[in-house]
């Protein structure tokens, strides 16, 4: 436990399940005394949430839905949460989304409603629920978002999610620009691979996992624990001075050729 986020009203997108990155950055959330609102997609998803909340013992302060591709439910959630919790300081986006079918085979493929399915969700929606989120982070704050090597790299497999990826992190740096002046930072965590809901199933995935174990400098996979710790030091006052920034939380995968 520490006090890092103490009475910090932190606002976390995309729990799906236990395996969830956004539940490894809860844990870490709720261990430095952050208060948790929570936006989910599916009722199925809540209903999730709620059961892990209760078994992990965590009380959020409140629960909303938000589905990403729709203006109206963005500005009705972030109004929902302003008026519950009246100042947001901290922001966690955890959501993506490409059909599965243009998740193999060549890039050039892509349907133009697949590439705009992808953006829209994994990272246009960075820009409107920054704009939403803002204007309750009147004391400042931090906003932080999920990211992955396939926009730096060409990583097979991952194709029009990567182009995604990049638009997201580009994002982060623009945005970090625009609320800068607001005292609010903005910055991405650039995971290796952890099996979750989104990853199962797409081909490819354990090869990249096992690719990491054997050639990352700390030989070991990457975990949502990790990944939690990371956002919280992104969201807390010791990364006071880091903005627009990608951190890799990879056991240093990206570093080697
Ligand atoms: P999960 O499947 O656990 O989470 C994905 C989340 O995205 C779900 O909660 C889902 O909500 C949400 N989502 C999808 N579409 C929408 C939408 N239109 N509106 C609101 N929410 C939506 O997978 P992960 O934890 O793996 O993914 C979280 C983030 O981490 C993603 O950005 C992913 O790209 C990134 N990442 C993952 C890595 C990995 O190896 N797993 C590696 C690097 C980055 P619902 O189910 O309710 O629809
Ligand atoms: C190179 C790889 C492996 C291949 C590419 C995987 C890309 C995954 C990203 C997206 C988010 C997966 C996705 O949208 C799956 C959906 O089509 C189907 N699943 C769902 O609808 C479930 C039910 C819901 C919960 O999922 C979502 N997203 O809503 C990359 C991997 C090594 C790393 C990885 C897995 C990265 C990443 O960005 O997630």
């Amino acid at each position: 436990m520490t006090s890092l986020l103490k009475d910090k009203n932190i606002v976390v997108m995309g729990v799906a399940n236990n395996r969830s990155i956004a539940w490894g950055i809860t844990k870490s959330l709720y261990n430095a005394g952050a208060n948790l609102i929570f936006t989910y997609r599916q009722e199925r998803s809540k209903q999730k949430l709620e059961k892990l909340l209760e078994k992990n013992e965590i009380k959020p302060k409140f629960i909303v839905s938000c589905d990403v591709e729709d203006d109206e439910s963005i500005e009705q959630a972030f109004q929902e949460i302003g008026e519950n919790a009246g100042t947001i300081h901290g922001l966690v986006h955890s959501v993506a989304f490409a059909n599965t079918d243009e998740l193999k085979g060549d890039y050039a493929d892509t349907s133009r409603d697949g590439y705009l399915t992808a953006q829209n969700i994994s990272a246009y929606s960075l820009a409107a629920v920054t704009r939403e989120a803002r204007k309750f982070m009147t004391e400042g704050g931090g906003i932080v978002t999920q990211t992955y090597l396939g926009a730096e790299r060409v990583v097979p497999n991952y194709n029009v999610m990567g182009v995604a990826k990049a638009a997201l992190e580009a994002s982060v740096r623009y945005l970090a620009e625009d609320v800068g002046k607001d005292g609010i930072r903005v910055n991405a965590v650039s995971a290796g691979p952890i099996r979750t809901l989104s990853a199962k199933g797409v081909s490819g995935f354990n090869d990249k996992m096992s690719v990491v174990e054997e050639k990352a400098p700390l030989r070991r996979q990457v975990d949502q624990d990790q990944v939690g710790d990371a956002t919280l030091f992104l969201l807390s006052d010791l990364a006071r001075g880091v903005t627009g920034e990608v951190l890799h939380v990879d056991s240093g995968f990206h570093i080697v050729a």
